[in-house]
């Protein structure tokens, strides 16, 4: 066969695509095909409309198929398609980077670009590292995550974050990690509105971990300020300043992994100016560009950059970057994208409208299976009890029932979560609830 031809037989089937987090032999049995986007809705292969409950996987904060964003990009891609990342640079990302440490306010002055949540991730915690050692502390590289924390796929994230499959699957992963507890408490917080009232001393518990390493071996704590991955884990109440206060009596970095919670989501630009804690490091993704694109990034407060500006002339001072770290096309998504937030003042859209969310949130209490609910912002976790034996069997059930009713959830074992894009409508909010009810019905 000559080499055109190869080309020209693709099969056309689902078996060379291995999919990422997906139960691979179940999708290719009955496959869920979306083949365009717009405002609340995907539609499917067969024409179907399904309303997006998820925002994609949490990033299509401002609606699907925006005009803006996309004349942007196909400006972009026209003008300059690439410029090399390091030692060269382009006027997008310059511009891009001092419009995004403006809407950070004035305690961050830098951001570092990456191609995702899972980049931006391993970023932060190397910059924590590094930045000890170039102030003379470089016994500071113990790094500190939580139990049922989400921080990517890289090695790094997978250290921090506490899930079960990852450190079941991938080895012994990076030395030197400790996890605080997590802060889930169905039998003292279930059907908590906002923030649940127990657990802020489990902050405490870094004291403990600190008194057994010394301070002087541990580089960072990172957290998310909202758990969503692992099921939607509203922090308790004084949890997060206590952890800063610790934080900064120890001199430790507190990063913020802001993956979901960044953009809006909280009804905020960023779950800092939500909670009015301002961590050392932000880890960003998603929402940046709205999904269109993939990047990520890293905000550092004052103080951060300007300590690795002493090394002498020509050096680089922080070794680290990728090929795409502040790639023009992403940037002028970014670019589109903080425009139409900043034009639809979607941030106070999402907090107007976080009242509204609750109310429908909770008009589940009582439906079959349900045993917790909780919500923060616009983000909602709905916990069912799972099946005698199997678990996570009853979530699936339910994802697969939601999509057959053209409702778009996540679930994660048992736990349905729900992050609508900030435009929604409260006739969309009233639609998830509704079906969302009709469904826990039809789960046994
Ligand atoms: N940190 C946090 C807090 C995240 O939520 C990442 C890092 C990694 O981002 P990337 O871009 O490398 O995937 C995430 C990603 C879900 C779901 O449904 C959540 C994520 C990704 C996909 C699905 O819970 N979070």
């Amino acid at each position: 066969m000559s080499q055109s031809s190869v080309f020209e037989s693709t099969p056309n089937n689902l078996e060379a695509f291995w999919m990422p987090f997906t139960a691979n032999r179940q999708f290719k049995s009955k496959p869920r095909l979306f083949t365009s986007a717009k405002d609340m809705h995907y539609t499917t292969v067969e024409g179907r409309k399904v309303l997006d409950g998820t925002a994609g996987l949490w990033c299509v904060n401002a609606g699907h198929g925006r005009r803006e964003i996309m004349e942007a990009v196909r400006d972009q891609v026209g003008r300059l398609d690439y410029a090399p990342a390091f030692q060269m640079g382009h006027p997008a990302v310059f511009e891009f980077a001092a419009r995004l440490t403006n809407l950070l306010g004035a305690d961050f002055d830098h951001v570092f670009f990456t191609n995702s949540g899972s980049e931006s991730v391993d970023t932060a915690l190397k910059m924590a590292i590094a930045y000890h050692r170039v102030r003379g502390e470089g016994t500071r590289t113990r790094l500190i995550g939580r139990e049922r924390g989400y921080h990517g796929v890289g090695f790094g994230g997978i250290s921090v974050g506490g899930i079960v499959a990852n450190r079941k699957t991938f080895g012994s992963l990076l030395t030197g990690v400790d996890h605080l507890p997590h802060t889930h408490n169905v039998a003292k917080n279930a059907f908590s509105r906002g923030q649940p009232e127990n657990g802020v001393e489990l902050a405490d518990e870094l004291e403990r971990l600190v008194t057994l390493h010394d301070a002087s071996n541990i580089a960072a704590v990172i957290v998310e300020p909202v758990a969503c991955s692992t099921g939607v884990l509203v922090p308790p109440k004084g949890y997060l300043q206590r952890l800063r206060e610790i934080c900064t009596k120890h001199g430790i970095l507190l990063i913020f992994d802001e993956v979901i919670t960044g953009f809006g989501r909280l009804g905020a630009s960023f779950a800092t100016e939500y909670f009015g804690i301002v961590p050392d490091l932000i880890t960003t993704a998603k929402g940046i560009t709205n999904g269109t694109i993939p990047m990520g990034a890293v905000f550092a407060r004052k103080g951060i950059y300007d300590a690795f500006m002493n090394a002498p002339d020509n050096t680089i001072e922080l070794f680290h970057g990728y090929t795409y770290s502040g790639h023009p096309v992403a940037c002028a998504a970014g670019l589109a994208t903080l425009d139409i937030y900043k034009e639809e003042n979607l941030f106070e859209r999402a907090a107007g409208l976080a009242s509204y969310w609750e109310d429908g949130v909770h008009s589940l209490k009582g439906s079959p299976h349900v045993i917790d609910l909780r919500n923060l912002g616009l983000i909602a976790g709905i916990e069912l009890a799972p099946r005698a034996g199997k678990p996570g069997a009853r979530g699936f059930d339910a994802f697969l029932k939601a999509y057959e009713s053209d409702l778009l959830v996540r679930v994660t074992g048992d736990i349905i979560a729900l992050s609508p894009p900030l435009i929604c409508e409260k006739k969309h909010i009233d639609d998830i609830f509704g079906i969302l009810g009709d469904v826990l019905k039809k789960v046994d």
